[in-house]
């Protein structure tokens, strides 16, 4: 009998959100996404377009914020350490909470799932409220259900203001 194996046939549609204030963030997102494509086990199917977005925290500056979705076939945990070896790798240090960074490659979404797990909880907590998140994400998977909220990113994004967020040189 022969099987054919097709590494994605399992996979799971993701979406993450890119973020840094350091360095040459547009750089560093195109280096990130190649790395994460370049997995066996990943496939990124869509990016947003990238934005300035004032900073949230300590005095700092401004930062540059997109979404982009992936499929996997990596459960939650082994997709979240490929995204923080992902942000070592292209040089992220972390010092200050909420503090500048080149990379911050954070997991939004896993399919419909509610994951809470000590080292990560799924939706991302800031999802709702942060118009950094939900104005990239709208742009690429806007009728995707936040499995906690029962709401649309579209429609999250109805309740926040996003008056500060502004397209960046793509
Ligand atoms: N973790 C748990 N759940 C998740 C998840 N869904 N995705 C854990 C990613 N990580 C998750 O993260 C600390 C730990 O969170 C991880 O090791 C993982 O096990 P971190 O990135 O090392 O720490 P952090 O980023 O300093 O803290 P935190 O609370 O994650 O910060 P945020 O929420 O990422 O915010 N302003 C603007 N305009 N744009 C930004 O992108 N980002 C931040 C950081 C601050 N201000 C910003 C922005
Ligand atoms: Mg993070």
């Amino acid at each position: 009998m022969i099987v054919r194996l097709n590494a994605l046939s399992k996979s799971i549609l993701c979406a993450i959100a890119l973020g840094g204030n350091l360095n040459n963030p547009a750089e560093t997102f195109d280096a990130a996404l190649t790395r994460l494509n370049d997995h066996p086990r990943i496939s990124v199917t869509a990016r947003s377009p990238w934005y300035t977005t004032p900073p949230m925290g300590p005095p700092q500056p401004d930062y540059l914020n997109g979404c982009a979705l992936l499929e996997t076939t990596l459960d939650s945990s082994e997709l979240l350490a490929m995204l923080l070896d992902t942000e070592t790798q292209l040089g992220r240090v972390r010092e200050v909470h909420w503090g500048p960074r080149t990379l911050d490659l954070d997991l939004l979404l896993y399919g419909d799932s509610i994951i809470e797990l000590p080292h990560l909880t799924v939706p991302h907590l800031g999802l709702g409220d942060r118009a950094f998140m939900l104005k990239p994400l709208a742009d690429i998977a806007a009728d995707w259900v936040d499995p906690r909220s029962g709401k649309t990113i579209k429609q999250l994004l109805q309740t926040i203001d996003c008056s500060e967020i502004h397209l960046a040189v793509n």
